[in-house]
This record gives structure tokens, C-alpha cells and sequence, in this order.
């Protein structure tokens, strides 16, 4: 098993897939701290990690700019460096809660495919402003070095839109550090885009070029797979179909109990902290978790929250998750805990997963519920 641990990983990580490696955090150790360790940082990857020449890499700037850039990691580290925390979730997190309704293809994950970080690098829009954006720009793409498995020729590409990707208050990077250390192989080095608030699948690790361009990637990671659709279309029909639905790109609210874990086995009438995380996309701070210890009936707790994000900044800037605390005084089992976090914009989380069920099993933001056992 370890033999296919990549280097500088934890061998607590919870391995869903050999080849490529991907692995979730145990959601258990989410909350411990608001920055997740490098090497306990989930790891999620199409292909094989690339090894990169550091002497030749160049990464390239290009389509509709004025000047196009050929960029070297000594180009990079003598622009300005800026440091942005940010929260990286896949679409596909809690997975695994959708397919015990009904099959899903896919990685299974459970609640800890997302982690949060501090990223350090380069803006993303120093190098847009440096190329000169042409005037019918409306997307940035992303290529990555890698060459995805589920299509053996093609590279991983991606796209965001400008009005992201061109934002100084965006904060997209294109980052060389992780936690102040380089980035490990598996999370993308020598150089990635990190881009906060949206779906961890447009952060392009192994980033070789971007490409300015009036219409969006092309790639089946835009246009084929991250695509949220009601629970009446199929694998089948969505070949069909898929031009009618936009590619995910701002997160929805979240949140997950990461203590006790599901069937934990509890005395009843003694107390219990209750811990875990919250997040929302587009930078939009989380406002309120509420818990309830009869299964989302009623709503009897309100969390203590540890924002990942440490500043005052307004709403649209919270790019970090919010970690929370319940300290429920006596807790009768067996019974059914939920969670529910609210955002800046008044949005929360539906109340079943069978709602928003999808053949993909993208963006399960369900209230999430951990049953409690007594204890013998
Ligand atoms: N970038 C490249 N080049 N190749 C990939 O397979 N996976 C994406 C994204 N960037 C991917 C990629 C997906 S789906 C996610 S969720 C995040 O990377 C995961 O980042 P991490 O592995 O650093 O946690
Ligand atoms: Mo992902």
C-alpha cells in the first residue's frame, strides 16, 4: 500500500483510488485546525503527477493577449508575492452519500474531499495585465501539464471567466506555496492556480498554459463532467443534453459534522462537543450553523464559530471555511444529529440529499446527519 503513497502524504489519508492516487482527509481531523496540513490535504487528480523540469518550465500566456508571455519559475518569484487563504472542496465531496440512494459513478467520497490552506504566489491578474488583454476576452483557460486517464491523449483544461480570473479582489492565484512550503507534487508543483470560492476543479495544478479567449474551454471538465443536473437525467441522456447546463464554477453553501462520526456510541444524558466545518462559495461569509439532535426537526443549537478567514473583510472576500463547535450539555441517544450553515446571502443547505440526487453526484450540500448510538 505504501508503496503508491506519494511523497510527503499522510498515511492517515483515506485512499479511494491507486491509480491516479486520490485520497480524502478523514473528516475527523477536519477540525482540529483551521489550516489543514499539507500532508493531510486531500488529493484529487485525473492523471499521473507530471515531473516537472523546474530549469525548462515556462509557462505560457497566450490566445487573445497583446503580448504573449513566456514565463520562467525566477520570472514568477520576482514579481510581487501575495498570500491568499483559501478553502479547496471538489464537487463530488460527500459523494458517497448519494450513491447509497442509487449508484453513482465516480471517486466515493465521504465528507473530507476539502481542506483549507494558505496559497502564496503570484495574482493571477499581474500576468493578464502584463499580456494585455484583448477587448472580446470573456474567458480564461487552463491547461494543466497532466494527461488525464479518462481520456488518455488530452491534457486537464479548464476555464473561468475574466471577470474573475482579471479581479485584484478575486485573489486568483497562480501559487508555488502551500502552509509557506512549496507545493508537494501531488498538489500541483511547481506551479498552480488556486481560485477561491469556486469548485476546486478549476485550480489547475501543474499549470502550463492559460489561454485568453472570447468563448469557454472546450475541455470535457467544463463541458462534459462538473455540469449539476436534475435527478431525471442519465448518463444516456446527458450526452444528448449537456450543452443545456453550465459548467459548475461558485460553490454552494456547506457544511458537514466531522464529530462523532456516524454510529459513534454515546451515554445518554451526558454531554457532547459536536464539531466540523462550514463553507460557501464566492467568497460569501458563513453567517450561522445551526444543529439539531433530532434529526433536522427542530433547530435547538446555534454554533461557535472559527473563521478561516482571520480578516474583517467584507462579505464577498471569506474565501476560507468557517469551522464550528456545538457543546450539547445532555445529549439523549440513540438520536439523529444534523447540521445546517447559512451564508452572507441568506442561502442554506436543501434538507434531504434524495432532493437534489444527480447522475454525477456533484454538490451534495444536503443537511448532514450523524446518527449517535448509546453506549452499552
Ligand atoms: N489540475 C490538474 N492539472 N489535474 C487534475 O486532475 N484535479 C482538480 C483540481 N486541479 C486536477 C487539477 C480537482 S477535480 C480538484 S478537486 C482539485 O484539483 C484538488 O486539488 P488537490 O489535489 O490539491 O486537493
Ligand atoms: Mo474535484
Amino acid at each position: 500500500d505504501s508503496a503508491q503513497q506519494p511523497a510527503g502524504t499522510s498515511t492517515a489519508l483515506i485512499v479511494r483510488n491507486e491509480t491516479p492516487f486520490n485520497a480524502e482527509t478523514p473528516a475527523m481531523l477536519l477540525p482540529r485546525a483551521v489550516l489543514t496540513p499539507s500532508s493531510q490535504f486531500f488529493i484529487r487528480s485525473h492523471g499521473e503527477v507530471p515531473n516537472v523540469n523546474v530549469q525548462q518550465y515556462r509557462l505560457k500566456v497566450g490566445g487573445l493577449v497583446k503580448n504573449e508571455l513566456l514565463v520562467s519559475l525566477a520570472d514568477l518569484y520576482r514579481l510581487p508575492c501575495e498570500t491568499v487563504s483559501a478553502t479547496v472542496v471538489c464537487a463530488g465531496n460527500r459523494r458517497n452519500e448519494m450513491s447509497r440512494i442509487s449508484p453513482i459513478k465516480g471517486v466515493g467520497w465521504d465528507s473530507g474531499a476539502i481542506g483549507n490552506a494558505v496559497w502564496s504566489g503570484v495574482k493571477l491578474y499581474r500576468l493578464l495585465e502584463l499580456a494585455g488583454v484583448q477587448q472580446n476576452v470573456r474567458h480564461v483557460l487552463f491547461e494543466g501539464l497532466d494527461h488525464i486517464h479518462e481520456q488518455q491523449a488530452s491534457t486537464y483544461q479548464v476555464s473561468i471567466p475574466l471577470s474573475k480570473a482579471a479581479d485584484p479582489n478575486g485573489d486568483v492565484l497562480l501559487a508555488y506555496e502551500m502552509n509557506g512550503e512549496p507545493l508537494a507534487p501531488a498538489h500541483g508543483f511547481p506551479l498552480r492556480v488556486i481560485v477561491p470560492g469556486f469548485v476546486g476543479a478549476r485550480s489547475v495544478k501543474w499549470i502550463q498554459s492559460i489561454t485568453l479567449s472570447d468563448c469557454e474551454s472546450d475541455g470535457m471538465f467544463q463541458q462534459h463532467d462538473y455540469k449539476l443536473t436534475p435527478g431525471f437525467i442519465d448518463a444516456e441522456t446527458f450526452k444528448r443534453v449537456w450543452r443545456e447546463y453550465p459548467a459548475i464554477q461558485e460553490m454552494p453553501v456547506q457544511s458537514a459534522i466531522c464529530f462523532p462520526p456516524n454510529g459513534y456510541k454515546h451515554a445518554s444524558g451526558t454531554p457532547l462537543t459536536v464539531r466540523g466545518y462550514a463553507h460557501s462559495g464566492g467568497g460569501k461569509r458563513i453567517t450561522r450553523v445551526d444543529l439539531s439532535v433530532d434529526g433536522g426537526n427542530s433547530w435547538s443549537h446555534s454554533a461557535i464559530l472559527t473563521r478561516g478567514t482571520s480578516s474583517d473583510a467584507p462579505y464577498a472576500h471569506d474565501w476560507s471555511w468557517t469551522l464550528w463547535e456545538v457543546a450539547v450539555p445532555s445529549l439523549s441517544t440513540p438520536c439523529q444529529l444534523a447540521c445546517r450553515a447559512w451564508d452572507a446571502a441568506g442561502n442554506s443547505q436543501p434538507a434531504t440529499v434524495d432532493s437534489i440526487w444527480n447522475f454525477r453526484g456533484l454538490l451534495n450540500n444536503a443537511q448532514h446527519r450523524v446518527r449517535v448510538l448509546p453506549s452499552a
